[in-house]
């Protein structure tokens, strides 16, 4: 015997209203418990559905560009009856697709203050109010604004020439590799975020001409987080101060708690006790714990810290929530779990989102300064090297110290240079004598 059952959207964090971007059943179709159903997006990560069971898909109720909630119904589905079974099933928690990075490393700068600025081609005032508007959703008409494409200049490829986000990446991609032109660039005009006409195109270059090579497909992920990085990298005036921070008394302190946590299986990072000394310094400093809104800016009140991690699918930015008011112990425990979630691309969109301010730790990996690229709506990051021993005067004599070097990247509208010192001094100091974060 078997009934119908109604597929419902489960509990997807915070998201209402998202994307359907891919649809993977038909009506008709078997399918096996766990087996996604539909893909939505967030601006944070794609996220898989799943089917709670095996069944035969009886009825669609969604197609691609519909937006759902939680509790949206998706199909409806033949199972087999289970003895005592009532309830109409409910998919279980998705499993979201890796997030859609947003921080990455730009090679290392000389020692300079300034990291270059480079305005887009594509901020430029938008034209839709022109003429008609052009048909996208909301989400897309988002995407457009913040990466400054006029939408009325794409054509799109969905049904009744609905415009997908897509069209849009391969309308930068054209106008970035020089096969197209913005109306604003045809004319010349200096575009709203910074006149870029002069601007050379992409060079277009047969490597076959060189030597063999091979071609492979940009990830879905990787997509994405482009056009993140380059929206943030060309949207935001980065400034990276460095500084060098000593943590010998630090790392000794570091090596005893963990000779006397063994036992819990909590291992105290190096990041945790950053993590712990940015909490302090993001209250010091509340311009870095802040957003630019329009003309205003957002000083948040409470301290939700992101830190990249490294995953076999991507970058991924998980974020612990109030640090200030976490010890260390327990800092470093959430942050062991949310990196083991994210290497198994297990975190949720809530475990990504809500960041005031990141740290990108390269520590474990090796070098020393880079500029890391502001993870917006953010202000500044923290970019941390390996630390190493080196001989520093004393007054009398060299002796050996382990130094941490260290990258801030600050955005210019919201933070000055000597805020920016200030920031990285208190730090510094107090990686230096961890005492200072309890004045
Ligand atoms: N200097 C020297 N050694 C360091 C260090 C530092 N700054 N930070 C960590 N280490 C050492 C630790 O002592 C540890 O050594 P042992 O294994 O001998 O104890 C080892 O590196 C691993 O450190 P850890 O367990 O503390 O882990 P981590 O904090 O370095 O890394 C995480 C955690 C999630 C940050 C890491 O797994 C990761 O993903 N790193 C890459 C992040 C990245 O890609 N950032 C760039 C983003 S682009 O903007």
């Amino acid at each position: 015997m078997s009934t119908l059952q109604e597929i419902r959207v489960p509990d997807i964090g915070d998201y209402k209203e998202v994307d359907i971007i891919e649809v993977l059943v038909s009506p008709g179709e078997s399918v096996v418990d766990g087996q996604s159903l539909v893909v939505v997006e967030t601006d944070k990560a794609s996220i898989e559905i799943p089917a709670a069971q095996a069944g035969v898909i009886k009825t669609l109720n969604v197609v691609v560009g519909d937006k759902i909630s939680e509790g949206s119904l998706i199909a409806m589905m033949e199972v087999a009856a289970a003895p005592g079974m009532a309830n109409p099933v409910t998919a279980p928690l998705p499993e979201p697709a890796p997030a859609a990075v947003t921080l990455s490393v730009e090679p290392p700068a000389q020692p300079v203050e300034h990291a270059p600025v480079v305005a887009s081609p594509l901020a430029q005032e938008l034209t839709e109010a022109k003429g008609e508007l052009p048909f996208a959703s909301p989400s897309i008409r988002k995407l457009a604004r913040e990466l400054g494409v006029p939408l009325t200049e794409i054509r799109g490829t969905g049904v009744r020439g609905r415009i997908s986000r897509a069209d849009v990446e391969s309308f930068i991609k054209r106008v970035m590799t020089g096969q197209a032109q913005t109306e604003a660039q045809k004319a010349n005009t200096p575009a709203a975020g910074g006149g870029l006409s002069g601007l050379l195109p992409w060079p277009q270059v047969d490597f076959t001409r060189f030597g063999p090579v091979e071609r492979q497909d940009l990830s879905r992920i990787k997509k994405i987080s482009g056009a993140n990085l380059h929206r943030n990298w060309v949207m935001i005036p980065h400034v990276t101060n460095h500084e060098d921070a000593d943590i010998t008394e630090l790392e000794a302190f570091r090596v005893q708690l963990n000779k006397e946590h063994e036992k819990a299986g909590v291992k105290v990072t190096l990041l945790a006790l950053l993590m712990k000394t940015c909490a302090v310094a993001l209250k010091k400093f509340p311009g870095f714990n802040a957003s630019l809104d329009g003309e205003q800016i957002v000083l948040k009140q409470y301290f939700h810290i992101g830190f990249a991690a490294d995953t076999p699918n991507g970058l991924v930015v998980p974020v612990i929530r109030d640090v200030d008011q976490k010890g260390v112990i327990a800092i470093a425990r959430e942050m062991a779990q949310l990196s083991a979630k994210a290497r198994d691309g297990k975190l949720g969109p809530a475990e990504m989102s809500g960041g005031c301010f990141s740290i990108s730790s390269l520590g474990g990996i090796g070098g020393t300064y880079f500029t890391p690229i502001i993870n917006a709506p953010e202000v500044a990051i923290l970019g941390v090297g390996k630390s190493s021993t080196r001989l520093v005067w004393n007054g009398k004599e060299g002796v050996p110290r382990l130094i941490l070097p260290l990258s801030l990247s600050w955005d210019h509208r919201v933070i000055d240079g000597a805020a920016a010192g200030r920031f990285n001094a208190f730090v510094a100091q107090s990686l230096a004598d961890f005492r200072r974060l309890m004045l």
